[in-house]
């Protein structure tokens, strides 16, 4: 390990350190993609033999889409997959601070020398760069150009800053035809009217912009093509909106199916994005499918709900994160369509675990404004109190735009401000990096660890040996998870007896699988049968890449 004051390591301290003055900028302490790359590699600089940077896939709008490799390249791998969804820039953030944790902790060297983390921080740079532009939007599509309301032309209306705040954030304006009502409670937060509690709608409720191309429609089609969220394979949604032409259409997406696909060691992914299944576990149910056939079947059509044996997993993990990160609740997982997280389960046979990065605390309760119950707004409330109490910009008060009107009326532009519910001020990130971090060495210790134990060699005739071999799983989760064993997807734990050519095998076989070991000592037991001169040698082969691999070279001899 280089001595902490060694120059590499006061670069990267430098290259870290939140820039001073301009102080309260929404984008202070988040890290532009060119400054991600720059920072990357300073990390990787001052680390050579830890860490190395390099480019998975380059965005439609010609920026790098990085890859974090620390540790070997060949060991047992958890995968952190970021910034799928572009507003989301919270979970760059986390990832990139994740990488530059792990490199700096001292102690990291001899857990990363058994197993390697990946990390692709940012996989939407084109949608990100609305969070650092002048004008600040929610932007999820890269940059490849869509037509979205079909009229043959592309990109011609998106949202424009009617107050000149620098934010798009929504208008609302009275109309006939509005399906919407100011909330009672909280006249800031809009909702849809109740017809079946005889509410009449007052506003529409649109993005904060004009008509560009005076078609009656507002913002119907701005910059921004796909949203990489939506674009991989599970549950895709063909012709919903930037979910993209039809699954992984987007090279970075695309980018992110290969390397998973040739990279059999990632026995587990964490998503940071807007699924969760870490506060909320999965719970695997028997679902049945198409015309009564069983889920996962041609005829029964693809699984919708995880395997029932993964629950005892899902919700062990669960349980760590929430001890390591002291989070009991947080926002419900947003629909899981063509998103990352279950396709990294469902897909790819991986233990894959989505946390929502960062949100709004709990606002304490408010007696002189009590919400109905059941409260139609209940996560829109809360938020918004929370941000008025500790971040007021977050929320732009209602204003009447001067100067602008539709169909004779006034224009009312507020809302929350862009991102404001999923990304905490900037000094906040290295302390939620922090309780991300204790969370990812645990599941990094809990990766399958198999090897071959308690090998005995019996002499049981002339040149006549019996093997013994147990295989063991020390690891915490099993070498895999009952999703893969169904597809086959990491390879399974393989159990290979390598013989030379005066050798023979009279019982036993030279190869075979294990469909899954359970973790903390999971056992199956071997026996093979060898001819082979007295002395000699045989080679035990055991494991897989995500799992560990182990060699034993064994001598043939009475015991
Ligand atoms: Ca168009
Ligand atoms: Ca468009
Ligand atoms: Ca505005
Ligand atoms: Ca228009």
């Amino acid at each position: 390990m280089p001595p902490l004051r060694s120059l590499g390591a006061a670069a990267l301290l430098a290259a870290l350190a939140l820039p001073s003055g301009a102080q309260g900028r929404p984008t202070d302490g988040y890290h532009t993609t060119a400054r991600l790359g720059a920072t990357l590699d300073s990390i990787a600089r001052s680390k050579p033999a830890l860490v190395s940077v390099s480019v998975l896939a380059t965005s439609p709008g010609r920026r790098p889409v990085h890859l974090v490799r620390l540790g070997a390249d060949d060991k047992p791998a958890v995968l952190i997959l970021a910034g799928a969804y572009g507003p989301q820039v919270s979970s760059s953030e986390v990832a990139l601070r994740l990488v530059r944790d792990l490199a700096r902790d001292p102690n990291a060297g001899t857990l990363l020398a058994q197993r390697t983390v990946y990390v692709v921080p940012r996989l939407n740079p084109d949608a990100t760069e609305a969070f650092f532009g002048a004008l600040r939007w929610e932007r999820a599509g890269n940059d490849t150009r869509h037509d979205d309301d079909r009229d043959m032309a592309d990109d011609e209306d998106g949202p424009d800053d009617l107050n000149g705040d620098g934010l798009i954030t929504m208008m609302r304006v009275k109309a006939a035809d509005g399906e919407w009502i100011a909330d009672a409670t909280d006249p800031a937060l809009m909702r849809r009217a109740d017809a079946t509690k005889g509410e009449r709608g007052v506003y529409r409720l649109l993005i904060e912009g004009r008509d560009d191309d005076r078609d009656g429609a507002y913002n119907e089609d701005a910059v921004g093509g796909t949203d990489l969220s939506k674009n991989f394979g599970h549950n895709f949604r063909f012709f919903s909106e930037h979910a993209g032409l039809h699954p992984f259409s987007a090279e970075e997406t695309r980018a992110v199916a290969e390397f998973v696909s040739t990279h059999d060691q990632i026995a587990a992914v964490y998503v940071l994005g807007m699924q969760d299944n870490l506060l909320k576990p999965w719970e695997g149910r028997r679902v049945p499918g198409i015309g009564g056939n069983p889920q996962g079947t041609s005829a029964g059509g693809p699984f919708t709900a995880s395997l029932p044996e993964d629950n005892p997993w899902f919700n062990a993990i669960s349980a760590d994160f929430k001890r390591l990160t002291r989070w009991s609740e947080g926002p419900a997982s947003a629909a899981e369509i063509g998103d990352p997280l279950s396709w990294a389960y469902f897909h790819m046979g991986r233990f894959a675990f989505g946390s929502r990065v960062w949100w709004p605390g709990k606002a304490p309760a408010d007696s002189t404004r009590r919400a109905p119950t059941p409260d139609p707004l209940v996560a829109e409330r809360n938020d918004y109190r929370w941000l008025k109490a500790n971040h007021p910009a977050g929320f732009v008060e209602w204003q009447t735009v001067t100067g602008f009107t539709i169909d004779g009326q006034p224009v009312e532009v507020g809302g929350f401000a862009p991102g404001a519910t999923l990304n905490p001020p900037g000094r906040e990130l290295d302390s939620l990096a922090a309780r991300h971090g204790g969370f990812v060495r645990k599941l990094v210790e809990s990766l399958p660890t198999v090897s071959a134990k308690a090998i005995t060699v019996t002499e049981v005739g002339p040149r006549v040996y019996r093997i013994r071999a147990t295989v063991v799983n020390d690891g915490f989760l099993p070498s895999n998870a009952a999703i893969g064993v169904r597809s086959r997807l990491p390879q399974r734990v393989r159990v290979e007896m390598t013989l030379g050519r005066d050798q023979q095998l009279s019982a036993g076989r030279r190869m075979q699988y294990v469909n899954a070991l359970r973790g903390s000592g999971g056992s199956e037991s071997f026996e093979w049968v060898v001819v082979a001169a007295p002395n000699s040698t045989v080679t035990l082969r055991v494991g897989s890449p995500h799992a560990g691999l182990s060699t034993q070279t064994i001598t043939l001899r009475a015991r």
